[in-house]
């Protein structure tokens, strides 16, 4: 303090900010000291209060006089042995356990004691339902135990569980079961080894009363695998998880038959939980998944929700080879096993269904989520330099474009070049802590590639533009390709180099639709030109086919180009794209007030005509095509966003859509009708395209479309059609609204993951009171801030429906704010996640733009806030 007596106002101002946590760099990364070989732990569990007794061999690693630290968080070591002998001689230092250690090999012995039912963070050991499960990615496992809990210190575990026989029938852990046995006072115990070595962030356990679904798989060299996926028991969960099992047997056949991968232990198990933060875990053995990965029946889960459980079982299991077997040094190389594991189960799901529409979707998420994110203040290359808090590098950005970093070293390598170079990859790393370095250097070894300049990738943040211009030399009959590119500044970083762009081009010959093959043109220059010969008149360009590079990309070609392309590119993705741009730049210029030209609705109307009338189309691809650009994409695209206005323009084309190809959708409406329900692929794109078509007749107004979503609505004999109907129904002011709201929630009521689409579906929609609703919905005696779904399927819904969250009064920033400041203290990593789009302030209005700073502010200015959500905030006001 300052003896000034003027100075104090600063200080105080200073001294009322709360304090920021530090950050840690990626280049200050250095081996462990000490490394533990075995781990043996012992667990008496219960709700209330469970002992941990770890028993670990710690091996001194390279001369050096260092003491051992364990790292803990929130506990208190009841007792500490060193080599059977108690011991006084260590202290505790940030929440971790220092020891002074005389020689190069020890054992340790530590009890500590852990309230699971007070676990509110779901990290760490914590009860859901009267089960005891964990979640140890990325640091919880310290919450359990003290250890050197970073991914690069690989022990073998063995796992005694004790507990109350009635309570906790069931007792899983990693690896193999050793051992049962009933002990006294009703308890029993069951032992598990797991001979892999791995980082105890893949440590597990489950104890509950679970019931079954078991199968098992015959593995390529023909081993048995025995697996189980367990759930609550008198639920009806058991008879959900079907789906589940027929995904983890196709993802273990489809990994050795594309990889070579085979699975390694006698069981597989996946437990489903209700209350997870995130999608689910890959514990080594022992997948633990938040229920609405696990649980579908046609009756309660979409054909949306049927392909993402497919998705993210195949995730997990997928993360046995890259994740588990081969894991991460540190946590800045989480790309390393998240980005390459999302390739392959994109790759997976592309093979199980139709692979263009799966990479249009895959493309619409990168958009959607990692674009934003690469715009804005929370910007980070796909390997970060440092952090604050790991959990809040669980985005999209490690995920989704370092898959797309991925598939662009898959198409440079070719399908040979590439599966020799993972081969390599696997078989040189198996069982260390790779790098994402050392996974670089195999597809260079292993497919003869040289990707020097392309490791710019994992440095460089920011999503890069590129523009392409094609000039037609008539005399020379030439057509020439000018691209060029730019990597946008981000936090940190500026003046950024080229990057090397695989981009998938084709010619199109205007007149007979055809082309004479696609190029992989590889731009490694900030511009380069590219020349073809044999034009005899200007085709049209197909460029970034397949979306092969994750670039913003103009060719700046008119409007009656993009509309050939919508009709006639051969490519789907491509195909899509020259729809979206039409409607996109319509949709900018109409919001934005701009002169530009673009599509108007006669053609746009026509072009629309001419899809719905291709019958060489698959229906899903059919809807795929006709669905607009979300209104966060369109407002993306504007220098400044103004949420109303592109509301209204797409509602508007939506109604004129609707209404004047009302003949056609009532046509598709009625033919593809179903006889019965299936759940083959034709039957799924008929649900889809009749869904859509259903929603452009309500936003046309066609005839009573109350009345015609309410008939869909009772009709329904599935969800997806359910559903479908009442996120209409639910956007419109009509009794049948509040029929439709109420029959589904009596149905419902008791299945918490339907109730989730309750909430979301209101918060969604586009009803005029939008907000007063999820006011409403979040005192609804339902809502709980306890359980990380049904806070996302509120809280999430309102932010991802711009109508409702920049509504100009403010309150929808208010609302995600007082709830953010509620969770906080209970669910940190949760909260924080909420706080990105709040982030995106400075690309709205200056109005928008200053209530959005303010909540942040009244956040940042709460007291005891955790690392998680400071970090994001620091970082957002930037
Ligand atoms: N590795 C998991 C994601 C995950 C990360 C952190 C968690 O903590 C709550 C949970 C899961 C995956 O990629 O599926
Ligand atoms: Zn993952």
């Amino acid at each position: 303090m300052s003896d000034n007596p003027h100075a104090p106002n600063k200080e105080l101002a200073e001294a009322a900010t709360p304090p920021t946590p530090p950050t840690i760099y990626r280049k200050d990364y250095r081996p462990p000291d000490w490394l533990v070989p075995d781990v043996a732990l012992g667990f008496d569990l219960d709700l209330a209060e469970t002992l941990v007794q770890a028993d670990i061999q710690v091996t001194r690693n390279g001369d050096h006089g260092e003491p051992l630290r364990l790292e803990g968080d929130g506990l208190e070591p009841e007792e500490v042995l060193v080599d059977g002998a108690a011991s006084n001689d260590w202290r505790l230092e940030e929440g971790a356990l220092i020891l002074p250690l005389s020689g190069d090999a020890h054992r340790i012995s530590i009890t500590t004691r852990i309230q699971p039912d007070k676990n509110t963070q779901l990290m760490g050991l914590y009860a859901s339902n009267d089960m005891l499960c964990t979640q140890c990615e990325a640091e919880g496992f310290r919450r359990i135990t003290f250890f050197p809990d970073r991914p690069d210190v690989l022990s073998r575990y063995t796992v005694e569980m004790r507990a109350d026989k009635e309570r906790f029938p069931v007792l899983l852990s990693n690896g193999n079961l050793v051992r049962e046995e009933a002990l006294e006072d009703g308890r029993h115990l069951a032992e598990w080894h797991d001979p892999w070595p791995k980082p105890s962030y893949l440590f597990a356990l489950v104890a509950g009363d679970l019931v079954a679904n078991r199968d098992s798989f015959t593995t390529m060299s023909g081993k048995e695998v025995d697996l189980a996926i367990w759930v609550r028991p008198g639920t009806g969960d058991l008879e959900r998880t079907g789906h589940a099992m027929t995904a983890l047997k196709n993802s273990m056949r489809w990994d050795e038959e594309r990889y070579g991968r085979e699975y390694d232990l006698a069981v597989f198990n996946i437990v489903a939980v209700s209350d997870f933060n995130m999608g689910a875990m890959e514990n080594k053995g022992l997948n633990i998944f938040n229920s609405r990965y696990i649980l579908a029946d046609p009756d309660t889960a979409t054909d949306a929700d049927f392909d993402a459980i497919e998705g993210v079982v195949a995730h997990e299991y997928f993360h046995n080879w890259s994740g588990n077997r081969v894991t991460c040094r540190d946590w800045f190389q989480l790309s390393l096993k998240e980005g390459f594991t999302v390739f392959r189960d994109q790759s997976f799901s592309a093979d199980m269904g139709s692979a263009p529409v799966k990479r249009i979707e895959d493309v619409r998420v990168l958009r959607a989520a990692q674009f934003p994110e690469d715009g804005g203040p929370l910007a980070h290359p796909i390997r970060p330099d440092s952090y604050m808090e790991i959990s809040n590098f669980y985005t999209a950005t490690v995920y989704n474009k370092g898959a797309e970093v991925i598939r662009m070293m898959a198409t440079l390598a070719g399908d040979d070049g590439f599966r020799k170079a993972t081969d390599l990859y696997f078989d040189r790393h198996d069982g260390e802590a790779a790098t994402c370095e050392d996974f670089v250097l195999a597809m260079e070894d292993g497919a003869g590639l040289d990707l020097t300049v392309f490791r710019r990738w994992y440095e460089q943040a920011g999503t890069p533009q590129v523009t392409a211009k094609l000039d037609h030399d008539p005399q020379a009959k030439t057509a020439t390709l000018t691209i060029s590119q730019s990597v946008p500044d981000t936090p940190g970083q500026s003046d950024k180099q080229p990057m090397v762009l695989p981009l998938k081009t084709a010619l199109i010959d205007r007149a007979t639709g055809q082309h004479k093959g696609e190029q992989l043109l590889v731009l490694e220059e900030a511009e380069q030109r590219f020349t073809f010969d044999g034009f005899d008149a200007p085709p049209a360009l197909s460029i970034n086919r397949g979306f092969s590079a994750p670039v913003t990309l103009s060719s700046g070609q008119d409007v009656e180009t993009l509309a050939f392309l919508a009709r006639h590119d051969d490519d789907s993705f491509a195909r899509y794209e020259a729809l979206q741009q039409l409607v996109t730049e319509r949709l900018v210029s109409e919001a934005s007030g701009s002169e530009a030209e673009v599509i108007d609705d006669a053609m746009l109307a026509q072009v629309f005509a001419d899809i719905l009338a291709d019958d060489r189309l698959e229906e899903a691809m059919r809807a795929e095509l006709l669905t607009l650009p979300s209104e966060s994409f369109v407002g993306e695209q504007m220098a400044v966003i103004r949420p109303d206005r592109v509301n209204q323009a797409r509602q508007a084309m939506r109604k004129m859509l609707g209404a004047n190809l009302a003949e056609q959708w009532q046509q598709h409406y009625v033919k593809l009708a179903p006889s019965g329900f299936a759940m083959d692929g034709a039957a799924r794109g008929a649900r889809r395209m009749r869904g859509l078509a259903l929603a452009y007749l309500v936003a046309g107004e066609v005839g009573d479309a109350a009345g015609t979503a309410h008939a869909h609505f009772e009709a329904a004999d599935n969800m997806t059609d359910r559903q479908t109907a009442l996120a209409s129904l639910a956007g419109m002011e009509h009794p049948l609204r509040e029929q439709a709201l109420d029959a589904f929630y009596t149905r419902y009521k008791d299945n918490a993951l339907v109730l989730d689409k309750w909430f979301s579906l209101q918060a969604l929609s586009f009803h005029p009171d939008v907000l007063e609703h999820i006011a409403a919905l979040a005192k609804h005696p339902d809502f709980t801030l306890a359980n990380p779904n049904r806070v996302r399927s509120l809280y999430g819904a309102l932010a991802g429906n711009p109508s409702a969250f920049h509504h100009a009064s403010g309150q929808g920033y208010r609302m995600l704010a007082d709830m953010v400041i509620a969770l906080d203290p209970k669910n940190a990593q949760t909260a924080a996640r909420f706080i990105p789009p709040l982030g995106r302030w400075r690309r709205f209005d200056e109005g928008r733009a200053g209530l959005m700073r303010a909540e942040l502010e009244r956040i940042r200015n709460v007291d005891g806030l955790s690392r998680d959500t400071t970090e994001q905030v620091v970082k957002s006001l930037g």
